[in-house]
């Protein structure tokens, strides 16, 4: 949804103002990463369901990332039908199949060695959801008139990074999966050609034996990833 009929400037005094004495500043900091530590990328799932209103909640949250000229231009399929599961997994698999035969290249295949992945896409039907990110590269009004959206891969990736960290601070494991092409999930998903799929996130509870790659733990440090002046 894009507004017509708010496009003037309309100022509200800020509606949202947390004044914390820096002591707290630093607090609240600190334990925000220690919640975003304990965010691991997950493959095996439990067949745990969960319900539909915490993914919705998740999504609602996605939903309040800042986009360009807040356009908003993302949507979120969100698919729990094993049916539906079931056929995104026949196809993405099709996809890694030709991936990890060979079309990846060597160096991206070599590279994945330590993540331990291959084209056997389990989570797919294993998680209790998936949710498909798409990007809206353009948007439509209600009459049909087309309206150009702006930095549309930025607003995308920072909605889904809010979905992200919403998934994980409501308890769940998340998994960000990329088949490549991905022009299949228009189809299963109904959504228009306008609109490209960027990510399928599975989400769920972990599996009792799920495990995690030694290497996931090593995290760049502050001094590697960032340069202050
Ligand atoms: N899409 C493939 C390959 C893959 C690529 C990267 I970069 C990863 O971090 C993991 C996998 C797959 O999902 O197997």
């Amino acid at each position: 949804m894009f507004a017509r009929d708010a496009l003037s400037y309309d100022p509200i005094p800020l509606p949202d103002r947390n004044d914390l004495d820096d002591e707290r500043m630093l607090a609240a900091a600190q334990g925000f990463l220690d919640v975003m530590r304990r965010r691991h990328t997950v493959r095996d799932y439990s067949d745990r369901p969960v319900p539909r209103g915490v993914i919705e909640t998740c999504i609602r949250t996605a939903g309040t990332a800042p986009s360009g000229a807040n356009h908003q231009p993302w949507h979120f399929a969100a698919v729990s039908d094993p049916a539906l599961k079931r056929r995104i997994r026949e196809e993405a698999e099709e996809e890694e199949r030709r991936f990890y035969a060979g079309g990846g290249g060597d160096e991206w295949i070599k590279a994945l060695e330590p993540i331990g992945t291959n084209a056997v896409k389990e989570h797919l039907t294993a998680a209790p959801w998936l949710i498909v990110v798409f990007a809206q590269r353009w948007g439509q009004f209600e009459d049909g008139t087309r309206y150009k959206n702006y930095y549309v891969p930025e607003s995308v990736n920072i909605a889904t990074g809010f979905l992200l960290a919403a998934l994980h601070h409501a308890g769940l494991c998340a998994l960000t999966h990329t088949p490549n092409p991905m022009r299949f999930l228009n189809d299963a998903l109904k959504r228009p050609a306008s609109e490209k799929p960027t990510m399928i996130i599975a989400a769920g509870h972990p599996a009792a034996n799920a495990t995690v790659p030694a290497v996931a733990k090593m995290k760049k440090p502050l001094e590697e990833i960032s340069s202050f002046f």
